[in-house]
């Protein structure tokens, strides 16, 4: 299968967090809802207020809607905006990671947890201490180290964490100027239980592949704009984000989890919609790629979830795909 295939049709679900756990292929994706609030560069019209998984048997197969997973009103400290999940299973048990605004209006990570991969899930009643920003992914690797990687920019903050304290003045920045070096995505090492940052966290280095030097804010079409996700093929680490404002997927490359990498080209020409959201998974031997678009609704903030085969060359290298409506 290379053709993009619509997960539900009949309702608007994004961000696409694929994971497969005991042989089906779970979907972990924002759950969109109609609203009045007009498109702004905060992205204040994704305003989600619940989780649903979405899982299935087989690639182009039905699709299970599961109950809801839990909803804004369960998490203790969050306020509004439920955006980008992503889950990982350790131990026995399912960690749903989800960013949301507390009350102070400040993006903060959560982590949630079930015995089941589609929940429901009880959230923790504090965010993971230290976290900031939106769109965790997370990657437990061969050895049982997890990694948590996040943060965006523009709305998602990043730009007033270049401190380490959340500065407000600096939101309207939106991002380093030109020459400067790009706020890069943020990764941490998870503790044991899954819970918590074991590690400070650190910045994901992404070198630019002509100079070799971290990628420049001015490379609108190449630097880290949110949507981070980490997957390992081969023995290789491979990071992919949205550009953002350039709108597309693009990937990195590299030989360890914390980094650094280097820039190694595009996946994903712009969707229809302001956003670009994928994750890329393995799947009985085939991979795929899990990403949105707002072809359905023709609004920025009700998209549909989509999933289509992903091709690598020889070299590791993956294959430019193109949307399809
Ligand atoms: O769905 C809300 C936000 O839109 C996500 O967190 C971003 O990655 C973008 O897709």
């Amino acid at each position: 299968m290379t053709d993009s295939k619509t997960l539900v049709p009949e309702d608007f679900f994004a961000d696409p967090s694929g994971r497969v756990f005991n042989d089906r292929l779970y979907i972990y994706p924002s759950h969109d809802r109609r609203t009045n609030i007009p498109d702004d560069d905060n992205g204040s019209q994704y305003d989600m207020a619940d989780y649903h998984v979405l899982s299935m048997g087989e690639i182009g197969g039905e699709v299970t809607v599961h109950g809801k997973a839990f909803g804004v009103e369960d998490v203790p400290w969050a306020e509004r905006q439920l955006w980008a999940p992503d889950c990982a299973f350790k131990h026995g048990k399912y960690y749903f990671y989800f960013p949301a605004r507390d009350r102070e209006g400040v993006f903060r990570i959560g982590v949630a947890v079930s015995d089941t991969p589609e929940g429901p899930f009880t959230p923790e009643r504090e965010p993971i201490r230290g976290s900031f920003s939106i769109d965790p992914a997370v990657l437990v690797d061969d050895d049982g180290e997890a990694y948590l990687y996040f943060g965006g920019i523009w709305g998602g903050q990043l730009q007033c964490w270049r401190t380490g304290q959340f500065d407000p003045d600096a939101y309207s920045t939106m991002e380093a100027s030109r020459d400067e070096d790009a706020l890069m995505p943020k990764v941490a090492k998870l503790s044991q239980d899954m819970k918590s940052f074991e590690s400070g966290v650190q910045d994901l280095i992404i070198n630019d592949d002509i100079d070799g030097k971290p990628i420049r804010a001015g490379r609108h079409d190449r630097r880290f704009f949110e949507a981070a996700w980490m997957h390992k093929r081969g023995g290789k680490y491979y990071f992919s984000y949205s550009t953002g404002d350039t709108h597309y997927i693009v990937y990195a490359m590299g030989d360890s989890p914390m980094g650094p990498f280097t820039y190694a080209g595009r996946i994903l020409e712009p969707v229809q919609g302001w956003t670009t959201h994928h994750s890329i998974v393995e799947f009985r031997g085939k991979w795929y790629l899990c990403y949105h678009d707002t072809s359905i609704s023709g609004e920025n903030n009700l998209r549909s979830a989509k999933i289509r085969e992903l091709v690598y060359d020889d070299q590791g290298h993956i294959k430019l795909a193109q949307p399809q409506a």
